[in-house]
């Protein structure tokens, strides 16, 4: 039987948020891990914009963003209910994450590439956003109430990246609810499932 491609990469967020809506879902897939520096022929045909991850559907159909990959799988089959909330406040936390924290993020974690502002300057931009996540999960275990949404599963993965770049800073920071809800999702079965090593897809 013929499954499904998604054309991923282990580590990367978008990767991560994709994998796991499409794990929870119970979809299977054809999993092809790549090279971003040898990217497959036929993944460049499908999505010629080059980024994973990449849905490659058995009728031809190609989904080549990870938020139409998690909604796609979702609406199929959403047993725990990631999109019960409303729709527009979840799209707000996902549109900041993708956007200006993203941005912000990646200066902070490539400071040596933008060299205008010192390091510290661009974590505190991105301070802005998890002054945000800090006060939703001080008030409530999910961000977007008592259940856990697309939202949590979108952003989680970037906010992990965040707390690598310096460990023991974000240890010892103010966000305390951002890191018990983070190690949460790190340690879950979910994202030990989609973390799962694949060797690199050969063409
Ligand atoms: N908007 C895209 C962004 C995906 C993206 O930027 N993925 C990165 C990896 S984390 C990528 O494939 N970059 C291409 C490259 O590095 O060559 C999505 O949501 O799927």
């Amino acid at each position: 039987m013929q499954l499904p491609i998604l054309y991923s990469y282990r580590r990367c967020p978008y990767a991560m948020r994709a994998r796991m809506a499409l794990h929870v879902s119970n979809i299977q897939v054809e999993i092809r891990e790549i090279s971003l520096r040898d990217k497959p022929t036929h993944m460049l045909q499908m999505s010629p914009k080059g980024t994973v991850p990449v849905l490659v559907l058995e009728n031809g159909l190609v989904l080549e963003q990870s938020l139409d990959i998690m909604m796609w799988a979702l609406q199929q089959h959403d047993p725990e209910g990631w999109l019960h909330a409303n729709h527009e406040q979840t799209m707000q936390w996902i549109t900041s994450n993708d956007g200006d924290f993203k941005q912000a993020l990646d200066h902070y974690k490539y400071p040596e590439r933008f060299l205008e502002q010192p390091q510290a300057v661009y974590r505190a931009q991105c301070e802005i956003f998890l002054q945000t996540l800090e006060s939703a999960l001080q008030a409530q275990p999910y961000l977007m109430g008592q259940q856990v949404s697309i939202a949590d599963i979108a952003i989680f993965p970037f906010i992990r990246q965040f707390a690598a770049v310096d460990a023991a800073w974000f240890s010892q920071s103010p966000y305390v609810a951002v890191a018990q809800w983070l190690s949460a999702w790190v340690e879950s079965t979910l994202f030990v499932s989609i973390m799962q090593k694949h060797p690199v897809y050969q063409s």
